[in-house]
């Protein structure tokens, strides 16, 4: 009998998108279920009751939720184009910098993207302090896994989309190109790579949701003062 994954995602998470091109370059078949944030499904929920949060992977009726938990599991399961490297401090150094992406990187530059004014600058000193680890990280290498793509280049695979999202709705440079040649360069091969370049969520779509997203931010934020 086949095996069954199942994926509960939404069109747009950054977060869910790691697991779909984990999936796709294992080849792994799986089935996906679109979620809405504003409805969320009985068995989202009853998958991920702690955090309710897309993704959820159900590999055999066993839910996974977290995407770098998810990840690790993808992994150990298929081993078909690893994700992490076989040396056993690469590993641990690619989990660092998978976890330095989620605790330090994304919340700064979504605090670059959702403030304004003095707060802003303040927010975008600090992401660009975070992005500057990155780009040392990635000195003499085509990806953060070397030659082929691993655990770290999906973890912060957001970047190469999300980047540039942001910047076009607060019309200000996160990642400059002079500041950052190699994360630059990264980006672009990386979002060249087949299953990363078929798998990204219309950009005009994505645009107006970030959008609408800080607009909301902003006016409660408005509403604190
Ligand atoms: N740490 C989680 C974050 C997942 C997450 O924030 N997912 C968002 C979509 S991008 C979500 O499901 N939000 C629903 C909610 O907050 O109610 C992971 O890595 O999987």
């Amino acid at each position: 009998m086949g095996e069954e994954v199942k994926l509960f995602r939404t069109w747009s998470s950054p977060y869910a998108l790691r697991i779909v091109w984990a999936l796709k370059l294992k080849g792994v078949q799986y089935e996906t279920i679109y979620e809405e944030v504003s409805h969320k499904s009985r068995a989202l929920i009853e998958y991920n009751p702690i955090h309710k949060k897309v993704p959820v992977l159900v590999h055999n009726g066993k839910p996974i939720a977290e995407s770098l938990v998810i990840l690790e599991y993808a992994d150990e399961i298929w081993k078909q184009s690893p994700l992490l490297p076989q040396d056993p401090h690469r590993r641990a150094m690619a989990r660092f910098w998978a976890k330095f992406g989620d605790e330090k990187v994304l919340p700064s530059i979504w605090e670059a993207f959702t403030k304004q004014g003095k707060e802003q600058e303040e927010a975008l000193s600090i992401a660009m302090e975070n992005l500057k680890f990155l780009e040392e990280e990635l000195k003499g290498k085509k990806l953060f896994g070397g030659e082929e793509i691993g655990l770290v280049d999906i973890a912060l695979g957001w970047l190469a989309n999300l980047v540039s999202v942001f910047e076009e709705i607060i019309g200000l440079q996160l990642m400059p190109e002079e500041k950052f040649p190699h994360l630059f360069a990264w980006m672009q091969v990386f979002a060249d790579i087949p299953v990363i370049k078929e798998s990204w969520p219309p950009r005009d779509k994505m645009v107006a949701k970030f959008q609408a997203l800080r607009e909301v931010h902003l006016s409660k934020e408005a509403q604190k003062d």
